[in-house]
């Protein structure tokens, strides 16, 4: 039986291949789906921690990353409810020069849960790359950009200022978010929307088109 500590432990130590394990055993020992969720999320914070105190470096962030995307692969069928696309298309990726995609994923996972259909552009997404993806699905509702470095955050304006500037942008929400993403930045930046995290972002794009 394992708990919440096992379950932070396994993923500190990035040990990917265990991490389904103790996560199916935290399930069967009753645990909830969330609360396992947001152990793995304070576990990042922890190598992040860690890292920042010269600890551990890269390859540590790396395998603990890996470790946690294999659990949330076990709960996935768990946290989101199989809504498809009744809510309309979503475009999702992480801006230009960042490579982090756990928080854009968990966003992903629960945007889908509450039934839009979303075309992930995955990581380092050029500003070109969203706009193209908008010409290929006109019918999207959303964009949705995230940033997860403040050396990102100029990215992030510039990718929001591009959209912007389009002949459709009436047509189309913009939703921005990413840990050192803040309100007053997102209305700077002329964002339509902002959210810390995944399931408020979830319940922001249902008001977004309602
Ligand atoms: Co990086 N990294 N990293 N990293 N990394 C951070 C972000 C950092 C805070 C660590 C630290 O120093 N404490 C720091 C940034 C500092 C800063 O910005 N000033 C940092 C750094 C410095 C770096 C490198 C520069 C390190 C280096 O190379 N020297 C490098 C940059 C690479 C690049 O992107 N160009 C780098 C690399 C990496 C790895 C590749 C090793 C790995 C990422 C692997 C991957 O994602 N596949 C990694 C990791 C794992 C982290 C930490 C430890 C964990 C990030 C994470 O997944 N968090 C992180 C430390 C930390 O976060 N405390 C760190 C969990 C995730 C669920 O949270 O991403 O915030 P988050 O997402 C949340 C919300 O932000 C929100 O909802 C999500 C779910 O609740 N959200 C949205 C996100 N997108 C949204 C969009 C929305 C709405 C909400 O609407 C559209």
């Amino acid at each position: 039986m394992a708990t919440l500590q096992d379950v932070a432990d396994i993923v500190i130590a990035g040990k990917a291949k265990k991490t389904p394990g103790v996560v199916q055993e935290a399930l069967d020992a009753g645990l909830a789906p969330k609360d396992i969720l947001n152990t793995m999320i304070d576990a990042m914070s922890v190598v992040g921690e860690r890292f920042s105190r010269n600890e551990i470096f890269v390859p540590e962030m790396l395998v603990a990353a890996k470790a946690m995307k294999k659990g949330v692969d076990v709960l996935k069928p768990l946290l989101s409810d199989g809504g498809v696309g009744s809510m309309g298309k979503m475009i999702m990726g992480t801006v230009a020069g960042d490579l982090h995609d756990i928080g854009k994923n968990l966003v992903i996972m629960m945007i889908e849960s509450a039934g839009f259909d979303v075309i992930d552009l995955g990581v380092d997404v050029p500003i070109e790359r969203f706009l193209s993806a908008y010409d290929e699905n006109p019918d999207t509702k959303i964009i949705g950009c995230s940033a997860l470095l403040t050396t990102t955050m100029p990215a992030l304006e510039q990718t929001v200022a591009a959209i912007n500037q389009q002949p459709w942008r009436g047509k189309v929400k913009v939703m921005v978010g990413g840990a050192p993403i803040t309100q007053e930045f997102a209305d700077r930046i002329g964002a339509d929307a902002y959210t810390e995290d995944a399931a408020s972002a979830a319940q922001k794009a249902k008001e977004l088109v309602s």
